[in-house]
């Protein structure tokens, strides 16, 4: 299974800076394909294919992080070059955020893919994005996301596989396998 850890940013308390950031991306249009707003997620470690046998040691040492609680707030939306994502970026992460995401890249049960780019905290909203002035931005209202849980998503390796579930577009969703609270 092709793993990743994430921040959903789906907890109850979420849910009316949630529906903002949705109601953003469907005002987004022109370049580049949508993410579904099912799949939108901070990803904290992208861990590649993992064999199934690892998984519950995996969850087990993910769940042993003990690691505070915090929030973020959004500080803008900016379209990247490398990889072509249009994306939110937050104001002044907190360090336990980077904290959480260094631990998750190199639990001694598997290490995440070796990253060229150093974790830059972001939501994936849309991507190939290759030419930004084709892309109107409106100005995305702050809004700050608690984050008290992170959780172990299954990405679809093949987009031809009938068994992955789909949004009613046809999109892939990711699966939610495990959500692991913070303290
Ligand atoms: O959160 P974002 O959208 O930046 O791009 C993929 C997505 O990141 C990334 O993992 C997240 C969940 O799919 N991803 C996919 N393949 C990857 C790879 N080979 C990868 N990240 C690093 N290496």
């Amino acid at each position: 299974m092709r793993l990743f850890f994430a921040l959903g940013l789906d907890e109850k308390t979420n849910q009316a800076a949630r529906e903002q950031l949705v109601r953003y991306h469907h005002h987004l249009c022109g370049e580049g394909r949508a993410v579904p707003d099912q799949n939108l997620h901070l990803t904290l470690a992208f861990l590649g294919e993992v064999p199934d046998t690892k998984l519950s040691a995996l969850q087990a040492a993910a769940s042993n992080l003990a690691l505070p609680a915090f929030s973020l707030t959004t500080s803008g939306v900016e379209v990247w070059d490398q990889p072509k994502i249009a994306c939110v970026t937050f104001n002044q992460p907190p360090p336990v955020l980077f904290d959480l995401a260094h631990h998750l890249q190199s639990l001694p049960v598997w290490h995440a893919k070796a990253d060229s780019h150093a974790f830059t905290p972001h939501i994936t909203l849309r991507r190939g994005v290759k030419d930004q002035q084709a892309l109107h931005l409106p100005p995305l209202p702050t809004q700050t996301f608690a984050c008290q849980r992170f959780g172990l998503y299954a990405s679809p390796s093949s987009a031809s596989d009938e068994s992955i579930p789909r949004d009613n577009e046809g999109r892939a969703l990711y699966q939610c396998l495990h959500q692991f609270s913070l303290c």
